[in-house]
């Protein structure tokens, strides 16, 4: 686990301030810092994809730019890496805890331990599945199912009046992440009404390119006929078209490609026509994160769940959008 702190100062005011700064429950010397600034804990997953690390930089520009004081750790995809981060955040007394949760079980122990600290927690892109919805103030993030669904939709689309069968792969997101289970339980939903529809192969390339190529590479050799790849992410599709290449294939053509994220290389290979279709997941929660970092110190009322804007792009709407692409 890395942890860093996002400036020297705040690491010398915690040491002293851990003495004398009881706090966490709003009305004391805010959070290890003396200097009335607003101390968040962030538990990140790890910086396994272009949309990771677009995240990243969201959530740590937007704290320098709203005075928020943040400490960072990347779990590397770890879980028990994130609940050391949230114990030691505990431990620092921080005003408000947030994380992405790199699976959606396992957190209640540690969730009630922030909660019995009288840290409020708020969960950012993933969700968790824990009963107890006092666990955390609020959940803001993708409709993963949603995102499935889109891409199921298109597929329909496609194949519309066109006979079968469409032999489809699947490259699924980290194993118990809620973008793997959602993005898969709603794609599936939408291609299981017609029978042409075959997903012949379906395995995890956790979501990185190196993972996505290795995965489709053992696709393609045990099947001699795929027509469609469906990525949760556009690292494992950009990985996978590494490895359709090799085998003397047209990603896009030979095999149709739809990909989740509509992160800038994903969008390239969108424009050049090696994937046919993305759907957007928007890392850019930064701002209102801090939005929410603040109204929770404060104590004031938040949503339960808030859902972040996201579109769909087609080949056309990738070569407008490119230009001006900000992640
Ligand atoms: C989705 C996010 C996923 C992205 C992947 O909100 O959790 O994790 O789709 C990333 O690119 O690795
Ligand atoms: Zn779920």
């Amino acid at each position: 686990m890395i942890l860093h702190r996002m400036s020297a100062v705040v690491a010398g005011v915690v040491l002293l301030g851990g003495a004398m700064a009881g706090c966490g429950n709003g009305n004391q010397v805010s959070g290890g810092t003396d200097d009335g600034k607003i101390t968040l804990g962030f538990s990140q997953v790890g910086a396994e994809s272009g949309w990771r690390t677009a995240n990243t930089k969201s959530i740590q520009d937007s704290a320098a730019a709203a005075g928020v004081d943040l400490k960072f750790a990347d779990a590397q995809q770890k879980q028990e890496n994130q609940i050391k981060a949230i114990r030691s955040y505990i431990a620092q007394k921080v005003d408000v805890i947030a994380f992405s949760p790199v699976v959606e079980t396992g957190w209640d122990a540690v969730l009630q331990e922030a909660k019995a600290a009288n840290i409020p927690v708020i969960l950012t892109d993933r969700a968790v599945d824990s009963q107890d919805k006092t666990l955390y103030k609020t959940f803001i993030g993708s409709d993963f199912v949603v995102e499935g669904q889109k891409a199921g939709d298109w597929l329909v689309k496609e194949y519309e009046g066109k006979s079968g069968p469409v032999n489809i792969v699947q490259l699924e997101g980290t194993t118990g992440s809620a973008p793997a289970n959602d993005r898969k339980s709603g794609f599936e939903e939408k291609i299981k009404a017609d029978p042409k529809f075959k997903i012949i192969a379906s395995q995890t390339g956790k979501f990185t390119r190196a993972d996505g190529k290795e995965v489709m590479e053992a696709f393609l050799k045990a099947n001699p006929k795929i027509d469609v790849l469906y990525a949760h992410n556009d690292d494992m599709g950009l990985g996978a078209i590494e490895a359709i290449e090799a085998a003397g294939k047209k990603p896009g053509t030979d095999i149709k490609i739809i990909t989740v994220d509509a992160v800038k290389d994903g969008m390239q290979a969108l424009a050049d026509g090696k994937i046919n279709y993305i759907v957007e997941c928007s890392p850019l929660l930064g701002p209102q994160l801090m939005d929410l970092v603040k109204k929770v110190k404060a104590g004031e009322q938040v949503e339960p769940r808030i859902l972040t804007e996201e579109t769909t792009f087609t080949r056309e709407q990738a070569k407008e959008a490119l230009p001006t692409r900000k992640y």
